[in-house]
């Protein structure tokens, strides 16, 4: 069924269920002596590149291949549009890899048809931290689809990755492959529900009009609660011991230090915001919320080329409930013109989705981890793992 997945470090369906098996590393890491030392041979019209995300040339054919050849929706009414500042951001946090971002280019015209990333990082499994690549944007051109491409441009970035010494790796799909850590679904709530319905986004409801539907999302124009601000430098060790500690009670999560919240939470215009709050009183930093800014092509609109979406990232919540936290962060999100906010049914979002209206959306995302096997699958609640 899955020729190359199944010759994979990775857990397989038909092992589900089957206790004997430990939890942990399925295989021990090799010498580096014995890592492949040439790259994996590609068809004889492409070659490899290692992109420099830094060059303005190399960001923009990158973001071209994506902008025209990314993820789309069932329907292919949609298609993701990360921004150039957004891959940069994405691409270079603390202790990256230039050599993990990898381009296919076709020799003769020197176009990029192919790609896909690593960036490292620590992901805590339970009790263990362990060093991984979080690998995305794997992106094949359409006209060389269903060519057994993916599997050699995978094949290439464990390569490297195992070349840095580390034997495992975190990813999301909205495939099934073997075999799912969890499966999450994806809620959207509608910040500007005329123009979500205008391009197909969203339906208008049974027995409901344009003018009923806008009241019911409308907002208020004033956060409510009490020293909710923007996150600023300063607070980046306040943060990081806030999530830190929050973040203790998922099986699996992100072990950030002071470094990866600067990179990751520090907002960042068009790419990253962060609020919190701070008690007027004592001055204590008590809750935290977050999210990105991931806009998508309207594939087949008169009135609208980019649908403007904002995607929950981090959210902790000690002192202020969370539903209320997130009500902030929706009126934030829509002050900033967004028109849709999305968040993950992980961690404790459960509590907030159907209060805040949030409705369930079709895709699933199943998340995976490569060479770290699990005893048990987990509840998307579970997870405290966001990637972009
Ligand atoms: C996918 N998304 O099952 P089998 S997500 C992983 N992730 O293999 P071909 C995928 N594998 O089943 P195409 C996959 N999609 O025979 C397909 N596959 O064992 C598997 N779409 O290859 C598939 N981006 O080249 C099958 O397929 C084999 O030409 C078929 O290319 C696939 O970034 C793709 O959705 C996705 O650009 C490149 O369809 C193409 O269709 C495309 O014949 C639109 O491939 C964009 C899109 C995927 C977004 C993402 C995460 C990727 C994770 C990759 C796995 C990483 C493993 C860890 C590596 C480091 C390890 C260490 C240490
Ligand atoms: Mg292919």
């Amino acid at each position: 069924r899955h020729k190359f997945w199944e010759t994979q470090p990775v857990g397989q369906f038909k092992e589900l269920g089957d206790m004997s098996l430990p939890e942990g590393p399925i295989e021990q890491p090799t010498p580096l002596s014995e890592v492949k030392q040439e790259p994996y041979n590609l068809p004889s019209p492409y070659e490899w590149i290692t992109c420099d995300i830094d060059s303005e040339e190399v960001c923009a054919e990158v973001y071209n291949l994506l902008t025209n050849n990314y993820v789309e929706d069932d329907e292919n009414m949609f298609r993701f549009n990360y921004s150039k500042e957004f891959l940069r951001w994405a691409l270079r946090p603390p202790g990256y890899f230039r050599s993990w971002h990898i381009g296919v280019r076709v020799k003769s015209s020197k176009k990029l048809v192919a790609f896909i990333t690593g960036i490292p990082a620590r992901i805590r499994v339970r009790d263990t931290v362990v060093l991984m690549a979080e690998v995305n944007f794997l992106c094949v051109h359409k006209k060389l689809r269903s060519k057994r491409l993916a599997p050699v441009m995978i094949k290439e970035v464990t390569r490297r990755v195992h070349l840095e010494n580390i034997w495992q790796a975190a990813y999301t799909a909205g495939v099934v492959l073997p075999t799912p850590v969890t499966t999450c679904q994806y809620w959207h709530r509608s910040l500007n529900p005329k123009k979500l319905i205008d391009v197909g986004f969203s339906r208008l409801g049974a027995r409901m009009t344009m003018s009923r539907t806008i009241k019911l999302y409308k907002l208020s124009d004033q956060t409510a609660t009490p020293g909710f601000r923007k996150m600023e430098p300063h607070d980046v060790p306040a943060i990081t011991r806030l999530l830190r500690n929050y973040l203790q009670q998922f099986a699996v999560a992100p072990d950030f230090d002071v470094d990866d919240v600067e990179h990751w939470l520090l907002p960042k215009e068009d790419v990253v915001e962060s609020y919190l709050v701070e008690s007027p009183e004592t001055h204590e930093i008590t809750d935290f919320c977050s999210f990105y800014s991931l806009p998508s092509s309207i594939l087949g609109s008169q009135n609208h080329s980019v649908l403007k979406a904002a995607y929950s990232y981090y959210n902790v919540s000690t002192k202020t409930p969370l539903l209320q936290l997130m009500s902030d962060a929706l009126i934030v999100a829509k002050k900033k013109d967004f028109d849709v906010f999305n968040a993950l049914d992980v961690m404790h979002n459960e509590t907030f989705l159907k209060e805040l209206k949030f409705g369930p959306g079709d895709g699933k995302l199943h998340y995976y981890l490569y060479n770290y096997r699990l005893k048990h699958v987990l509840r998307s609640s579970e997870l405290g793992l966001v990637l972009l």
